[in-house]
């Protein structure tokens, strides 16, 4: 076998080589202590994280894909490098580790779902499903907070959210269709709402059990890149500062630092929301980074390996 060094310099020439990749992501992982193939945990409380290969894909959607938004102009995007991500969406568990270091601000979460957008109280506020469900309603600060907490726990810089072209990127796991199993919505794939129209508003259907709620994270298939809940159940903040203009979105897999840095965008869909925002290629709408209390909203990590 080649030394390590050597198979990333194929690999990087190579880059759209998904065989060769593979080769490389599972020569970085071998360096790591691992959980599983490809699988790693850096604490008993962090999230389990999932080695993701180098590639290149079409970020977007074609002109004849149904239900597209103008922001998804087609455009192709290389990512050079290995990275890891969480299997899924942070959990509750692991935000509750979290405040328990005192590196999260838990209360003011917790205070922030009992208020609806008005500002005003929740009056028949049921709470949230706690556990292994995801954790909701954190701004985009809380990620950075929660980020910066397993950080600690590594020493190093490593732990980050996804860029938003690192999630598409996720998300196809190779696949070029309107959802990575194909090009109709399913309740088999994931916890959303209704499949017609753009209302929002649960749905239970087939595997997906879960009208009002979150759904435990991880109760769909993976991807074929092993990662579950890119698409529904929650939305999840990204990196970015908002770029409306898809012609210039960085194409090296980097996140935006150009439009709007006073927001910052989020990918996936929710649990209330429809199958048009399910796509793979939907760019979401974006918030404030210190909006709390979207009880629809979450998050999920990106670890560097480099
Ligand atoms: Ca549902
Ligand atoms: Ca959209």
């Amino acid at each position: 076998m080649r030394p390590c060094a050597a198979r990333i310099g194929i690999a990087l020439v190579i880059a759209a080589s998904l065989a060769m990749t593979a080769g490389f992501a599972a020569c970085i992982n071998a360096d790591r202590a691992d959980s599983g193939a490809g699988a790693f945990k850096d604490c008993g409380a962090c999230p389990e994280m999932v080695v993701v290969p180098p590639g290149i894909f079409v970020m977007g959607s074609p002109e004849t894909e149904k239900n597209r938004d103008a922001d998804e102009g087609q455009h192709s995007v290389a990512i050079a490098y290995p990275f890891a991500v969480s299997k899924g969406p942070v959990t509750w568990d692991q935000w509750d580790a979290c405040v328990r270091d005192g590196a999260c601000d838990g209360p003011s979460v917790e205070a922030a779902l009992r208020l609806g957008r008005d500002g005003k109280p929740i009056r028949d506020y049921a709470g949230h499903a706690p556990g292994h469900h995801p954790v909701v309603g954190v701004s985009w600060w809380d990620a950075q907070a929660f980020i910066r907490w397993l950080n600690s726990k590594i020493g190093g810089n490593k732990y980050r959210l996804l860029s938003e072209s690192e999630f598409e990127y996720a998300a196809r796991a190779g696949t070029a269709t309107v959802y990575w199993w194909g090009d109709e919505p399913s309740h088999e794939y994931a916890n959303y709402g209704k499949d017609a129209g753009q209302d929002l508003g649960g749905w239970a259907e087939g595997r997906d059990q879960w009208v009002d709620s979150t759904s435990p994270v991880c109760s769909f298939p993976a991807n074929a890149f092993g990662l579950c809940d890119m698409h529904g159940n929650v939305y999840q903040w990204v990196e970015d500062c908002y770029e409306s203009d898809a012609n210039l979105l960085p194409t090296d897999g980097s996140a935006a630092e150009s439009g709007d840095c006073a927001v910052r965008g989020f990918r996936s869909n929710s649990f209330e929301s429809n199958a048009k925002t399910l796509r793979s290629a939907n760019r979401a709408f974006v918030y404030a980074p210190d909006t709390r209390g979207r009880p629809y909203l979450g998050f999920r990590v990106a670890k560097t390996l480099r």
